[in-house]
């Protein structure tokens, strides 16, 4: 078992991946809210930004930079949204930071 996330890093648990560099892996999310719907997350084990440290600064610039490389990558010229879910009430299911790189259509504003 473990963190279903970390497998998916470690090459168990399969992904269709969008992105990848040392610091950081992209993948398609399996249940997409929207045309494109793509997860990009530390190999580093971080359960939330809310756990994140100052040692952790320079991967989560990475998250954010990678994010944006996907979406010019997927050709989102439309708009996108990055998005961190923090805890029970924002929805966060997987406790392995990650950040939801959204477009393909209007995004509503506020989120529920
Ligand atoms: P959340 O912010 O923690 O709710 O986001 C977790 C996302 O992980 C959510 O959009 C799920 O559809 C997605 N996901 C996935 O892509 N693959 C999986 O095996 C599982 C969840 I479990």
């Amino acid at each position: 078992m473990g963190c279903l996330f970390c497998n998916i890093v470690e090459g168990k648990v399969p992904a269709k991946l969008a992105y990848e560099n040392e610091h950081v892996l992209a993948f398609h999310d399996i249940r997409p809210m929207a045309p494109t719907h793509v997860l990009v997350i530390p190999r580093k084990h971080i359960v939330g930004i809310g756990e994140a440290t100052e040692e952790d600064v320079n991967v989560l610039g990475q998250v954010m930079l990678a994010g944006r490389h996907v979406a010019e990558t997927l050709k989102l010229e439309d708009g996108y949204r990055l998005v961190v879910n923090n805890g029970e009430n924002a929805g966060q299911s997987v406790f392995h930071l990650h950040l939801h790189v959204l477009g393909g259509r209007p995004l509503a504003w506020p989120p529920g």
